[in-house]
């Protein structure tokens, strides 16, 4: 199990930290994810055989927020 935290630019509620949670959570190998709106960071364990990082940027992009590298 791999663990990555991504800083997410473009959250200004608790609406946009469900958003997230809700792009990221279907993800097949997503195990956990925990997104701190006050750190504007998501935090994702997953399975690296399953899920990449890349996979998660586009599906934050896709929702309409940014990720900072
Ligand atoms: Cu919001």
């Amino acid at each position: 199990m791999e663990t990555v935290i991504l800083n997410v630019q473009g959250m200004s509620c608790g609406g946009c930290v469900n958003s997230i949670k809700n792009v990221l959570q279907p993800i097949n190998g997503v195990i956990s994810v925990d997104v701190s709106l006050e750190k504007a960071q998501a935090t994702i364990e997953y399975d690296a055989g399953k899920a990449s990082v890349q996979m998660f940027k586009n599906a934050i992009e896709d929702a309409g927020y940014d990720v900072a590298s």
